[in-house]
């Protein structure tokens, strides 16, 4: 099915997050599989023999930099890294590094000292967001609030930047003023989200505007690190800042999607967890704003805090209209304008495998969608 391209609502003060142009295809309704990975953005890029060992070495460091003589400090600011997670954004960043050669090599020292450090400030956001969120678990264990207690999640989380900046200075002024300036966005696009809770007014502009803050920016960073470590000319960090900030705002949509489209098992996590959040992302925004009953239908679910009966019908309402297929073309879009940026970084294996890597998020949306 082709669908037309309808968004362009992007706030015009986010530099380099322009929406996206022109058309793609969209994967046709299919069966629902009994479990699928629904988000592996690294996939392909892990799959080359180099990258893999450097994800190694990234493990290592990072329990290494949250060692500290308190062991219950320790246990703390472990817990979500022993956890597991996809480690996305050190994979890009040791990617983005590789493309300075044609054939992948090991990533230098400064390379991992960056991925680590943007793993450490996505971790201290994690910490935070389950604080915010209430969560229970996170990366399928039991979430640090839940375990330990609100306070010892913040204190752990900061403790968690804390040591990403040490390592982000490490590295020098210019990256340590990426990160400071990356966790800044983060915060601002979290906080664009909370003032639109529950808002059934909200604009496709406060979306875009928040989601690349609170994801796409860190994206971006991950790449900008892996560029500058790697000691990339000063057009090719421009070009993988690119990709990284159009493949964050392609990932989220796509998270976003998911949360409406994919059942509990295939998540492995309660679905629908936005709407009961009160948190009104892409497809909910073009549902309402297309009119008709529907949008009358939810508009009137909507605006509140709700149950998991009001939830399943407002998903429901949501997954049967044509605002999954659109917003998946935003996407789609994205993704294509993020590999588009890694043209400038001229042929490598690691190019290519960042396209796969891109390209593979898609797959884990069409296998549902
Ligand atoms: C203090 C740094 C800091 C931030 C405060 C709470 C907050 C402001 C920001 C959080 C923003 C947030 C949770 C954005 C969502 C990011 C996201 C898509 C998380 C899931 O990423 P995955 O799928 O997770 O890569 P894993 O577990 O695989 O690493």
């Amino acid at each position: 099915m082709w669908v037309k391209c309808n968004h362009g609502l992007l706030d015009r003060g986010t530099p380099g997050a322009e929406p996206p142009s022109g058309a793609g295809r969209i994967a046709g309704s299919g069966t629902l599989p009994p479990r699928v990975q629904v988000v592996a953005p690294a996939s392909p890029l892990v799959a080359l023999p180099s990258v893999a060992a450097d994800l190694a070495r990234v493990e290592t460091t990072l329990l290494a930099s949250v060692t500290t003589e308190d062991s219950y400090l320790t246990e703390l600011a472990s817990h979500l890294i022993r956890a597991g997670g996809k480690r996305g954004r050190p994979a890009f960043a040791i990617g983005i590094a590789g493309t300075r050669l044609p054939e992948m090599e090991p990533g230098s020292d400064d390379v991992i000292t960056g991925a680590v450090a943007v793993e450490l400030v996505h971790l201290g956001s994690l910490y935070h967001d389950d604080v915010m969120d209430e969560a229970t678990t996170r990366r399928t264990v039991e979430s640090v609030n839940a375990k330990w207690g609100n306070l010892q999640a913040i204190l752990a989380g900061d403790f968690l930047l804390a040591r990403a900046s040490e390592l982000a200075a490490s590295l020098g002024t210019e990256i340590a003023g990426l990160l400071a300036r990356t966790i800044g966005r983060l915060c601002e696009g979290q906080i664009l989200e909370l003032e639109h809770t529950y808002s059934i007014t909200r604009t496709e502009a406060a979306y875009f505007k928040s989601i690349e803050g609170k994801t796409a920016s860190l994206y971006s960073t991950a790449c900008r690190v892996g560029a500058i470590t790697a000691g990339l000319s000063r057009s090719e960090i421009e070009a993988a800042t690119r990709f990284g900030l159009r493949y964050g705002m392609a990932f989220q949509i796509v998270d976003d999607i998911l949360d409406l489209v994919a059942t509990d098992e295939q998540l492995g996590k309660p679905a629908g967890h936005d709407l009961i959040e009160g948190v009104y992302t892409l497809p909910v925004i073009r549902t309402i704003a297309a009119g008709g009953p529907d949008a009358d239908r939810l508009r009137s679910l909507l605006g509140h805090p709700i149950g998991e009966a009001v939830m399943r019908e407002a998903r429901a309402i949501v997954r049967e209209s044509p605002a999954i297929g659109s917003s998946l073309q935003v996407a789609h879009q994205y993704v294509a304008d993020a590999t588009a940026a890694l043209d400038a970084l001229g042929p490598s294996e690691a190019a290519t495998a960042l396209a796969g890597a891109a390209d593979h998020l898609l797959e884990s949306v069409r296998a549902i969608v």
